[in-house]
C-alpha cells in the first residue's frame, strides 16, 4: 500500500493545550507521526511518498478564504504584538453576543481575530503551524490523486487532524479538514457521489457541518456520546442532515467502555450504510483514539479489533482513501494504525 506523508507536518510542535483553564502538555504531538512512520516502515509492507503541492483552492472550496487567510497570517501578526511563545484566544465569538444584531464583522487584533476563528482552547497556533496544515492537506490530495489514478487504497498519514474545522472555524487540534477538503475533491473529480467513515473517537463535527445539506456526500461517523464526550455540540443520532442532505449523515455514538465487540456492531451499521451509498470511493477519517489505553478517550478497544475493523470496510468493496484524525497513545499508535491497514489490505 502507498503511503503519502510529509516532515512539514512536524513543524507544528506546540507544548500546550488549555483544558480546564490551565495549561497543560498537549497530546497532539510531532512524534505521533513520527511513531506511526516507524511501524509503517518495520512492517515493510508500505511505500512511502512525498506529497505535491495543491495550492489553496481545494481548500477554500470547502473552507472559509477567511479562515484561510487568518491561519496563514496569525502568527506574523501576533509575534509583532505579544511575547508569549503559543497563540491562544481568550475571547470566542459566541452566537449568543450578536443575536437580533446580524453577523460580526471579522476583527483587527490577532488575539480578538482568533476568537473569531477559533472555537475552544486546545488548538494553539504556533510559527510552524500554518505550513504543517497545508502540508495536512497536500496529504490528504496526493493521496486522493493515487485513488484517481487507479491505486485501489492509499494511507494520508496526515497531521495536524482536520475533522472538527468546520468551512469557517478550527479547533480539537485541527486546522484544515483534510477529509472533507479531499472528499469534495474526489467529488468535483469524479462526478460521483463520496463517502467518509469517520472513526476516530470523537465526533466529526466540521466534516458533518461541511456536508450537512449536501446529497452526493455521506457522512457516517462512531463516536463517544456527546453528552460526555467532546466535541459536546455534536454528534447525537437525531442529527441526520437537512434540506437535500436529509438522510446522508448517520451518527452513532458509542457508551464509555465500548467493547471490540459493539464496536465492530456499530461498524457493520455503518457499513451497511455506505454499501448501500453509490460511488466507488470511501474516504476513510482514522482515529486511534478509540484504544482501550488512549488518554483522552474511553473505549475498550484492543489491537486486533482494528485488523477486524480495516477487514470489514475493505470488505465493502470500494477504493479507500484512509486519512489519520487522532490517536494519542504512543506506544501503541503505530502498530494500531499498521493493524488496521494491514486488515484492509487483506495480508
Ligand atoms: N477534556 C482529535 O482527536 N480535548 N481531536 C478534549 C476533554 C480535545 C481531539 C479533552 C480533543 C480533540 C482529532
Ligand atoms: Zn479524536
Amino acid at each position: 500500500m502507498r503511503v503519502v506523508y510529509s516532515e512539514t507536518q512536524l513543524m507544528h510542535d506546540p507544548e500546550h493545550e488549555v483544558q480546564f483553564g490551565i495549561p497543560l502538555p498537549t497530546y497532539e504531538v510531532p512524534a505521533r507521526a513520527e511513531r506511526i512512520l516507524e511501524a509503517l516502515e518495520a512492517d515493510g509492507g508500505f511505500a512511502l511518498t512525498d506529497p505535491t503541492e495543491h495550492g489553496t483552492a481545494p481548500i477554500e472550496a470547502v473552507h472559509d478564504p477567511g479562515l484561510v487567510r487568518f491561519l496563514a497570517e496569525a502568527w506574523s501578526e501576533w509575534r509583532t504584538r505579544y511575547e508569549a511563545p503559543e497563540m491562544f484566544p481568550d475571547s470566542f465569538l459566541h452566537p449568543a453576543l450578536r443575536e437580533g444584531m446580524g453577523p460580526a464583522t471579522e476583527p483587527k487584533s490577532p488575539l480578538a481575530r482568533m476568537g473569531y476563528w477559533c472555537f475552544e482552547t486546545m488548538t494553539a497556533i504556533v510559527p510552524g503551524s500554518y505550513a504543517a496544515a497545508r502540508a495536512a492537506v497536500d496529504v490528504a490530495l496526493t493521496a486522493a490523486d493515487m485513488i484517481l489514478a487507479g491505486d485501489r487504497m492509499v494511507y494520508g498519514l496526515c497531521r495536524p487532524p482536520g475533522h472538527h474545522s468546520p468551512r469557517a472555524a478550527f479547533g480539537g487540534y485541527c486546522f484544515f479538514n483534510s477529509a472533507a477538503v479531499a472528499a469534495h475533491y474526489l467529488s468535483t473529480r469524479t462526478g460521483e457521489p463520496v463517502a467518509i467513515l469517520d472513526v476516530d473517537y470523537h465526533h466529526g463535527n466540521g466534516t458533518q457541518q461541511i456536508f450537512y445539506q449536501r446529497a452526493d456526500v455521506l457522512y457516517v461517523s462512531l463516536h463517544g456520546h456527546p453528552d460526555r464526550a467532546y466535541p459536546y455540540f455534536t454528534g447525537f443520532e437525531d442529527e441526520c442532515g437537512a434540506g437535500l442532505g436529509e438522510g446522508a449523515t448517520l451518527n452513532l455514538p458509542l457508551r464509555a467502555g465500548c467493547t471490540d465487540e459493539e464496536y465492530l456492531d456499530a461498524l457493520d451499521r455503518g457499513l451497511a450504510a455506505i454499501g448501500e451509498f453509490g460511488g466507488s470511493t470511501v474516504v476513510v477519517s482514522l482515529g486511534m483514539d478509540t484504544y482501550g489505553q488512549d488518554p483522552i478517550g474511553d473505549f475498550a478497544l484492543t489491537t486486533p479489533a482494528y485488523g477486524a475493523a480495516g477487514r470489514r470496510t475493505a470488505a465493502v468493496g470500494r477504493n479507500l482513501l484512509i486519512l489519520q484524525e487522532g490517536g494519542y497513545h504512543l506506544p501503541k499508535l503505530g502498530i494500531n494504525v499498521a493493524t488496521w491497514l494491514r486488515g484492509a489490505d487483506g495480508r
